[in-house]
């Protein structure tokens, strides 16, 4: 897959840095608080002060109760319920008007059996009769206030009805509470999680040049909002840019958003990135963490993001957010730089049922982290919570762990394997042979010619028993060999350096050396596209011919990049199908997410519809069935990302996509409650025909 244009993108960047660690001088800055201010809410919290009337819709009945409220000292019961649209109706016709996006949030508590599926829709009279639009969903949890919000921006033209219906979109029985609705404008609604914001409007006091020669200034020439923008100019190395030092922002341990608009005028597309330069009280050297970054047009204003999470453990003596380019020469503009936590907005819920319990008596259930994860208190809690296996995304492959030949730097990967230990999940270890990822002189004598056949594979000899034996008996499970298949090749193996200087052979030594380093460890051979029919059969013959060998590989990893229509259930089955009839081969689901998009597809989702929601749902819900139903060979399926604003998926291709089972706000996706109990969702995105509005006149 192609994820690795980017890993290996990134690794560039890592190493090259490395060698101008320590050049660089800070000065404080001033202190100054950039955050937007909170603009108008229109509340409904029912203290009897309330200027948005709020009444029971449909046939049930509401009362104002004072005991256990959200906010304040009152809150609102809906009873007597039976059908979904029995509920609590506000009439929002003066405030939710056109020409703007707002946010319409609230807090439910619902004393259902178990977690119901709730929904905030729009109701209207355009005229032509009753209509509604579903604006937004949440599952929530029994017998505790949870938040919901939507999103919408109305298009109507004076409807003669306007109302908001807070009720469950599924359960027409469960009666529930309401309080302290609120309705505002979407910018200020997302201002609340703002950390940091900058609209390069009145000065630069907090940024910083980055290198000899960087000038930076406010110009009034472009602007992606207000009147100026942030012009770097004067750069003469790629990593010289535009920086600002964050320790009084960022808290250790959380995640934060962080993302910016950028724009250049050269004739052709140019890198930009977005790294944190980090300084622990207890290391020599500086450290470069991954933000993100693209390859952006000219002429035009482009938006770069990425997470950040703040390592939790150490004393961090330096953060620092920096902007440059590949392009050492490349003057830019940046505008709208906004640091946000999105749990300001909505805490997570660590309350959710536990994937690896509810399919503890099938497989494991597994997620590929990177080090920002394990630095974070709220997704190492998540992990534990929900999985019993893990697997470094790429923390423990060549190029992260070689310094130089027979140099090795396992700080990292060592962490991980603690992590696994202390919390008793399982680790798989990624990878050992692939043709990305690896460092060029790996391949190379110190005259930079490429090694001879016997040099080489000493080298990987040597390179699988200093890793697989470093943590014998704490790894328990190899991808030994990763995508070494290429169908459109006659005799299948991919022309790789690899297959260039040893041929084939090479696979088959690296399990046996893998194997005499830790005979306990089970070792896969892992591949992507595992349902094309050629490239499976290369496979399941590579593994057959192996087995009948006596070369000791245990099992396939079978990645399941895949999106929401392609490949079908059917074809995965298929494979499976087909890897389940080698005697004593195990299948592991390795690197399995569901992108919203066909591969290549100029597709561009901004936020995922409740249709492609609810589509995602049933096609995960119908896998882990048939995983289930494989279960006597399947003993893992690993999701390769935590939540989608994480996904590599994002990363390569640069556009908004939802393929994991958690969204930014560590809550669970439709998906994620179809593994959990399917019978909470929806058959399909209809809802029945809503009924009339009762006239109630708001308080004036
Ligand atoms: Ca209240
Ligand atoms: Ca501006």
């Amino acid at each position: 897959m192609k994820k690795k244009v980017l890993k290996l993108f990134v690794s560039v960047f890592v190493i090259v840095n490395f060698l101008i660690t320590g050049i660089i001088s800070f000065v404080q800055p001033e202190t100054k608080t950039a955050v937007a201010q909170t603009a108008a809410i229109t509340s409904v919290n029912f203290e009897g002060k309330d200027k948005l009337a709020f009444f029971a819709y449909g046939n049930a009945k509401i009362a104002v109760k004072q005991d256990t409220a959200k906010e304040g000292k009152k809150y609102v019961s809906v009873v007597n319920r039976k059908s979904i649209w029995d509920s609590l109706g506000i009439d929002v016709k003066d405030v939710l008007t056109r020409g703007k996006t707002w946010v319409v949030s609230g807090y439910v508590r619902h004393s259902g059996k178990k977690p119901i599926l709730f929904s905030i829709t729009a109701v209207y009279n355009d005229g032509k009769g009753i209509k509604y639009v579903q604006l937004g969903e949440r599952v929530l949890m029994p017998n505790k206030w949870e938040k919901i919000s939507a999103k919408w921006k109305p298009t109507l033209k004076n409807p003669t009805d306007l109302i908001i219906a807070i009720h469950p979109t599924v359960d027409k029985t469960t009666s529930y509470d309401v309080d302290n609705v609120q309705i505002m404008t979407e910018e200020a609604y997302m201002s609340q999680a703002d950390v940091f914001k900058d609209m390069f409007e009145s000065n630069t006091t907090v940024w910083q040049p980055r290198g000899d020669g960087v000038k930076i200034k406010l110009d009034n020439s472009r602007s992606h909002d207000g009147d100026k923008s942030l012009y770097v100019s004067g750069r003469t190395a790629f990593w010289h840019g535009v920086q600002i030092p964050l320790t009084k922002y960022l808290v250790p341990g959380k995640s934060y958003r962080i993302s910016m608009w950028v724009y250049h005028t050269s004739m052709d597309k140019q890198g930009i990135m977005l790294t944190v330069q980090r300084k622990m009280a207890d290391e020599q050297q500086y450290r470069y963490d991954w933000i993100g970054g693209s390859q952006i047009e000219g002429d035009g204003w482009a938006q770069i993001n990425g997470n950040y999470n703040v390592p939790k453990s150490g004393k961090i003596e330096e953060l620092v957010l920096c902007i440059s380019s590949w392009n050492p020469t490349l003057s830019f503009w940046i505008d709208d730089v906004t640091i946000s936590d999105p749990t300001r907005i909505q805490q997570p819920n660590y309350d959710l049922p536990s994937l690896k319990e509810r399919y503890k008596n099938d497989f494991k259930v597994g997620v590929a982290i990177g080090y920002g994860e394990l630095m974070s208190d709220v997704d190492s809690q998540f992990i534990v919570k929900h999985f019993n296996s893990i697997t470094p995304g790429n923390e423990m492959k060549p190029e992260s762990v070689l310094r130089g030949p027979d140099n090795y730097d396992f700080t990292v990967a060592d962490a991980f394997v603690d992590f696994a230990k202390k919390n008793n999940i399982a680790i798989r270890g990624h990878t050992l042979v692939w043709h990305n990822q690896t460092p060029d002189w790996f391949f190379k004598d110190s005259n930079g010619n490429l090694l001879k056949k016997d040099e080489l594979l000493k080298r990987l000899k040597n390179h699988i028993y200093t890793v697989v034996g470093r943590y014998k008996g704490k790894i328990y499970a190899w991808d030994v060999v990763n995508e070494a298949i290429d169908e459109t090749q006659p005799d299948g193996y991919r022309r790789s350096t690899w297959y260039n200087i040893c041929g084939p052979e090479y696979i088959e030594k690296a399990f046996i050396w893998a194997h005499e380093a830790d005979p306990q460890a089970k070792l896969f051979y892992n591949d992507y596209n595992t349902e094309i029919p050629q490239k499976r059969m290369f496979i399941y013959n590579m593994i057959k011919n192996m087995k009948a060998k006596g070369i000791p590989i245990h099992g396939v990893g079978l990645q399941c990049h895949i999106n929401i229509d392609n490949p079908s259930v059917e074809d995965i089955e298929e494979t499976i199908k087909l890897f389940s009839t080698i005697p004593g081969l195990e299948i592991q689901i390795t690197e399995l997410d569901m992108s919203f998009y066909q591969w290549g597809s100029s597709v561009y989702y901004v936020e995922p519809s409740k249709e492609m929601l609810l589509k995602q749902a049933k096609k995960y819900y119908e896998l882990f069935n048939l995983f289930r139903k494989y279960k006597n060979v399947i003993k893992s399926v690993t999701l390769w990302g935590l939540k989608d604003d994480n996904s590599w998926l994002r990363g390569v291709f640069n556009k908004p996509d939802f393929p994991l089972l958690f969204d930014e706000y560590y809550d669970g996706k439709l998906a994620f409650w179809a593994l959990i109990d399917n019978s909470i969702l929806p058959q399909d995105t209809n809802l029945t025909a809503p009924p009339a509005i009762p006239k109630i006149k708001a308080k004036k």
